[in-house]
C-alpha cells in the first residue's frame, strides 16, 4: 500500500485503507479513547485508538495503518480509525523541549544544544522552508536570465575581503585559508560565462559575538558582465530579492502560515540615497566613513516612513572604505560605486561595480599598501579581457531572520558556528 501524506489524509475516502508514516508528536489518553498525533513532513494526522492503547513514546519513527474516517474535530475533518501502530525504531528518548506545544518555548541554548530534535517543531522547521524556498526563488530568477551556476573552492591561497577575519588550515602542510567570499572566483568567471551566481557557505572568522554574524554562513553571489554601472547591478538585485519573495509565496505558504509573517513588498525602484545623504538622515557627522548598526536601523525607519518600504539602497560608501576591487565614481573618486542594501533596519546585501582593467588594481593595490605577490593570480586575470562587471552577495541566514523578525541570526541557523559554537 502507498504512504499517504498528513496532509492528504483529508483527500481520502471515508472507508478507505490507509499507511502513515511519521513521528509520535503526541500521545492523549482520554477516559474512552487514545489520541495519536502523528507528524510527517506534510503536516500532522489524528490517528484514533481504543482507551489504553500502549503506544511509543513522542518522536518515536512509526507507522500507522488505518481506516481514512470523517470527523468533523479531526484536522482537515479526517482521522485514522482501527488502526495498527508499528515502531520504525527503538523508543525515543523524551526531548529537551515538547515539540507538541503549539510554540516552542525554550531558551536560546537549549534551541542550539538540541538542534537536531528542536528544528523538528513546525514552526521552528519553517524557519529554515523560507530559506529554502528563497533559494528556489534566487535560482528560478537568474536561471530565466541567462546566469550560470558556479561553485568556486572552499580553500583558498589568499583571503579577499579583508585580512584579518580568516580562519587558517593546514594544507599539506602550508598554510591555507577557508574562503571568505567566493569574490575572486566569481568575477573570474564572469570572464567565461558572463553571467554567475553562487550559493555556498563562506567563512568569517568573526571576533565578536554579534547576534548578526556567524562564523560560517551562505551567501548567496552574483556576478554579470557588460554592465554600465553599478545601477545597472542594483536593478538585478532588486529583481532577484523580488524572485525571493516569489519564491516563498510559491513553495513557502505552508511555512508562512506556521509563522503568521507578513512577506515584505518590494518596491520598483527600491528607494535609493547616496551616502552623504544616508550619513544626514541617520543624524550622523559628515566625515563618518561607514554606516554603523544604529544608522541603518534610522535609515530603515526613514524608508518605511517616507516610503512605505522595508528595503533602502545606499551607494556612494567612501572609496577608502570598501574592498579594493570596488570601482570608485569616475566624477569624484572619493566615493565608490559600491551599495549596501538595508532591509528592515539591517544591512542584507553589499555590492558593487567592480574594477575590470589591470593597472586600475595594480594602482589601487600600491595605493592601499597591499602586496601585489598574494594577488597576482586574481590580478593577472584582468589582462586577459575582464568586461566592465559587477555584482552582490546576499547573506542567507540574515534574510531569513528579517523575514521572521527574529532578535538573533542563530535562531535562524540550522547548525550555526560562531566564536563558542562549533557543535552540534
Ligand atoms: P560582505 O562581506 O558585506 O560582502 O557580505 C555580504 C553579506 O553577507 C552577510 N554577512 C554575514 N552574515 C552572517 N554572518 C557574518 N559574519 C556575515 N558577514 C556578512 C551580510 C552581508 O551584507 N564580496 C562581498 C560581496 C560583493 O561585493 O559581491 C562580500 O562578501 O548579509
Amino acid at each position: 500500500m502507498r504512504r499517504t501524506l498528513a496532509s492528504a489524509l483529508p483527500a481520502a475516502t471515508p472507508g478507505e485503507e490507509v499507511r502513515l508514516q511519521g513521528w509520535v508528536h503526541r500521545r492523549r489518553e482520554l477516559a474512552r479513547v487514545t489520541f495519536l498525533v502523528l507528524r510527517d513532513r506534510s503536516g500532522l494526522a489524528q490517528v484514533v485508538l481504543p482507551a489504553g492503547t500502549a503506544l511509543p513514546p513522542e518522536e518515536t519513527p512509526v507507522e500507522v495503518t488505518g481506516l481514512a474516517t470523517a470527523n468533523d474535530q479531526a484536522p482537515g475533518g479526517v482521522e485514522v480509525t482501527e488502526a495498527t501502530v508499528v515502531a520504525l525504531s527503538d523508543d525515543a528518548e523524551t526531548p529537551a523541549v515538547e515539540l507538541w506545544r503549539p510554540s516552542l518555548d525554550a531558551s536560546l541554548p537549549t534551541l542550539l544544544d538540541h538542534a537536531a530534535t528542536t528544528w523538528r517543531h513546525p514552526v521552528q522547521r519553517a524557519k529554515w522552508e523560507l530559506a529554502a524556498a528563497s533559494l528556489r526563488g534566487f535560482r528560478e530568477t537568474l536561471d530565466a536570465d541567462g546566469f550560470t551556476e558556479v561553485h568556486s573552492p572552499k580553500l583558498v591561497e589568499q583571503a579577499t575581503e579583508s585580512g584579518a577575519n580568516v580562519f587558517t588550515v593546514d594544507y599539506f602542510g602550508r598554510p591555507a585559508y577557508l574562503a571568505q567570499s567566493p569574490q575572486f572566483y566569481k568575477q573570474q568567471l564572469v570572464g567565461v560565462f558572463e553571467r554567475v551566481y553562487e550559493v555556498g557557505p563562506v567563512f568569517r572568522a568573526e571576533p565578536h559575538d554579534t547576534v548578526r554574524h556567524l562564523a560560517e554562513y551562505l551567501s548567496l553571489d552574483v556576478e554579470l558582465g557588460f554592465v554600465e554601472d553599478h545601477r545597472e547591478v542594483m536593478a538585478c538585485l532588486r529583481d532577484v530579492v523580488a524572485g525571493m519573495v516569489d519564491g516563498i509565496r510559491r513553495y513557502g505558504a505552508s511555512a508562512v502560515e506556521r509563522l503568521g509573517i507578513e512577506l515584505p513588498v518590494v518596491p520598483e525602484p527600491i528607494p535609493l540615497l547616496h551616502f552623504r545623504d544616508a550619513l544626514s538622515i541617520a543624524g550622523a557627522p559628515a566625515d563618518e566613513p561607514d554606516l554603523s548598526p544604529a544608522h541603518e536601523r534610522a535609515l530603515g525607519e526613514w524608508a518605511m516612513a517616507e516610503h512605505g518600504s522595508d528595503f533602502v539602497l545606499v551607494e556612494g560608501y567612501p572609496t577608502a572604505n570598501r574592498a579594493f576591487y570596488s570601482h570608485p565614481d569616475p566624477q569624484d573618486p572619493h566615493w565608490s560605486r559600491a551599495f549596501d542594501l538595508i532591509f528592515r533596519g539591517i544591512e542584507l546585501v553589499s555590492g558593487a561595480q567592480r574594477l575590470h582593467r589591470y593597472d586600475d588594481y595594480v594602482r589601487t593595490l600600491e595605493q592601499r599598501g597591499y602586496p601585489y605577490e598574494p594577488y597576482a593570480t586574481y590580478v593577472e586575470a584582468f589582462r586577459r579581457g575582464i568586461p566592465p562587471h559587477g555584482g552582490f552577495a546576499i547573506g542567507l541566514e540574515r534574510w531569513v531572520a528579517r523575514l521572521v523578525e527574529a532578535p538573533n541570526i542563530r535562531e535562524v541557523t540550522l547548525f550555526p558556528r560562531d566564536l563558542h559554537r562549533l557543535a552540534p
